[in-house]
């Protein structure tokens, strides 16, 4: 069965609990139940974390071990070249995730680095956006 990572950064253990006009009101466990629906006869595997390096030890476990990976950086995306070497490391597909759009947001907010080794990425479809995120992994690792 293949296995598909769902990382997510710094603060998205919020979701759902905090800023619902501007994040929703869905939580990260919905997040995960809208992935699992989006890739029948997968595993999701779910990783959160505040920490730069756990999320960094997540995609190293994820060499060899995972077809895909869906992440919201967090802002770790418009920070953190480290993230961005980590998934370079990676062989399989990437899809970036933002719940906003962040080109509408603070220009801090529009570059991200995670960006140059995606596949594709999705800003500003809300929660949903994880859903298509993990329907193109699915099509791109089939
Ligand atoms: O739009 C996104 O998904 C972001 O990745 C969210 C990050 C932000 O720093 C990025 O620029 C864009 C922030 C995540 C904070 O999540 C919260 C959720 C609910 C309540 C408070 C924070």
């Amino acid at each position: 069965m293949p296995t598909l990572l769902l990382l997510n950064g710094p603060n998205l253990n919020l979701l759902g609990q905090r800023e619902p006009h501007l994040y929703g009101a869905d939580t990260l466990e919905d997040v995960a139940r809208l992935c699992r629906e989006a890739a029948p006869g997968w595993e999701v595997r779910e990783v959160q974390s505040n920490h730069e390096g756990a999320l960094i030890d997540a995609v190293h476990a994820a060499r060899g071990a995972c077809a895909g990976i869906v992440v919201n950086p967090g802002a770790y995306s418009h920070t953190s070249i480290a993230l961005l070497d980590a998934l370079n490391a990676f062989e399989g597909p990437v899809m970036e995730v933002h719940v906003t759009n962040i080109h509408r947001r603070e220009t801090f907010r529009h570059r991200s680095y995670v960006s140059l080794r995606a596949d594709g990425v999705i800003a500003g479809l809300g929660v949903e956006g994880y859903a298509a995120a993990t329907r193109r992994i699915v099509q791109l690792a089939g």
